[in-house]
């Protein structure tokens, strides 16, 4: 059981830090309502506390005789309520001196400042949401598409939740089936109730791995696809990201060995995120700060999901492309010869890869790269409004380990076993999709999800 202590009111700044049209103050907590009232002097001299719940105030905050901004006061009762919870939010002035103003005053008032990702959490301790549904708020947050937050709306609306519930009802359903069993063995017709217990532990293994297989695609969504640009230097690495992004972001010259430092930027092809960077052209080179940028181009090709290997196709294959081509064999890679505008001279043979052939300067071939991508990644399969995408590896392993114990389910069955067996793997697959939405988890795996939150959420 969680022993987490929900009696204290809490408050945050829940707009960014910076200027604003409006910035606001966030308190939630049995003592919201009262809090906001001691600071606030309404222009029509109401008080908050006698107001009907989802309403707006307009007045002044003041404290210690001092009026900090004029604000907009809205009050909502619990239960209704983001967490549940009584809430004021304080609407100011969007300058950063006057959200801390008030915030201070608040806290002085009786408030605790809340941790990162505390109100969503108050929101799942107090059963609105559930686990899957609060991970989703800080996916809608982070998304980098209108296509990852799509996915994560879904899941936001309970559509992952509802599918990790048919499959684990269908497990209790067998459970029920093998405990009547156990207590009552003269009615045990054995052979049936084998029967049922493998058809619907096929059923549930073919409902978890079809939630597996979205796994990928949801953590696209969710942190973009991993892709380096790599190459021999000046063969147009960063004319290319400059090309990609529309926009002149890194540094191009004609010198080899221009870029020093990792450039790293989120494009977006039509609708799935890139996380692209560019890197240091790869060489042998006794440059101290060339060699840690060569140095940072290795150890980043090697965490890549997609590599674009780049070459000059107005030059020969080199000792430094064949290093390169080494280097990749064993990623996810995609060729591209540049310079297609100049007289070639590269041997396309020599690679053994079908390339892109494009030319940065004339903005050819541009959308093949596009194009290749989303065949590599076939991701254009994948619809994200309706299918539940699993998203972030935390649900990843809790649903390899149902599968784990499912299996073992089957193997029971195949070496006719005891009962008691399944019974075990039945209710530790039980377990595992439990741990998704947020049941039967220990409280510090808790505190580690919500702590990826941002401050005020
Ligand atoms: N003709 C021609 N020149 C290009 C093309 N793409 C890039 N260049 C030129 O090639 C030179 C090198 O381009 P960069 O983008 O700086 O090359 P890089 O691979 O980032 O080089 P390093 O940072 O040194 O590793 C520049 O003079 C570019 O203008 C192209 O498609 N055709
Ligand atoms: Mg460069």
């Amino acid at each position: 059981m969680l022993k987490i202590n929900l009696s204290d009111t809490i408050a945050a700044i829940s707009t960014p830090i910076g200027s604003g049209g409006i910035g606001i103050v966030r308190i939630s907590g049995c003592k919201a309502i009262d809090i906001a009232e001691s600071i606030f002097v309404s222009a029509k001299g109401k008080k908050l506390s006698e107001q009907k719940s989802h309403t707006i105030h307009y007045g002044s905050i003041v404290y210690e005789g001092k009026t900090i901004d004029e604000v907009l006061v809205s009050i909502m009762r619990a239960p209704n309520t983001y967490t549940c919870e009584d809430i004021a939010e304080i609407n100011t002035h969007g300058g950063y001196r006057a959200v801390t103003a008030v915030l201070n005053a608040v806290i002085k008032k009786g408030a605790r400042l809340a941790e990162p990702g505390e109100f969503t959490k108050r929101a799942f301790l107090n059963g609105r949401i559930d686990l899957t549904q609060a991970e989703a708020v800080i996916d809608i947050i982070n998304a980098k598409t209108d296509k990852s937050r799509e996915a994560a709306v879904m899941r936001l609306e309970g559509k992952l939740s509802a599918e990790i519930k048919h499959i684990r009802e269908n497990i209790l359903t067998m459970l029920a089936h093998i405990e009547t069993a156990i207590a009552y063995p003269e009615h045990d017709d054995e052979t049936m109730t084998y029967a049922a217990i493998e058809k619907g532990t096929k059923e549930a293994i073919a409902d978890v791995e079809r939630l597996i297989a979205t796994a990928d695609a949801g953590k696209i969504y969710r942190d973009g696809i991993k892709t380096v640009i790599l190459g021999k230097p000046n063969v147009g690495k960063s004319s290319l990201l400059n090309a990609l992004l529309e926009e002149d972001r890194a540094i191009v010259t004609d010198i080899p060995g221009t870029t020093r430092d990792v450039v790293s930027e989120f494009i977006n092809v039509e609708g799935i995120p890139l996380d692209i960077t560019d890197t240091a052209g790869i060489r042998n080179t006794d440059n101290v700060i060339e060699k840690i940028g060569v140095e940072k181009s290795r150890s980043l090709a090697e965490k890549a999901d997609l590599i674009l290997l780049m070459f000059d196709g107005s030059r020969e294959l080199s000792d430094e492309d064949r290093e390169l081509i080494e280097l990749t064999k064993n990623k996810k890679t995609i060729v591209l010869v540049n310079k297609l505008d100049l007289e070639q001279k590269l041997d396309i043979g020599d690679i053994g890869i079908e390339p892109v052939n494009i030319s940065v300067k004339n903005n050819n071939g541009i959308d093949d790269i596009y194009k290749k991508i989303k065949e590599m990644f076939a991701i254009g399969g994948i619809e994200t409004d309706n299918e539940a995408i699993i998203s972030g590896e935390r649900n990843k392993a809790c649903l390899f380990k149902a599968l784990q114990s499912l299996e073992n389910v089957m193997e029971t069955i195949e070496n006719t076993m005891p009962e008691d067996f399944i019974s075990m793997d039945l209710t530790a697959a039980y377990e595992s999709l439990g741990e998704i939405i947020g049941e039967s988890l220990e409280e510090d795996i808790i505190d580690k999800i919500f702590s990826e939150f941002c401050l005020g959420k």
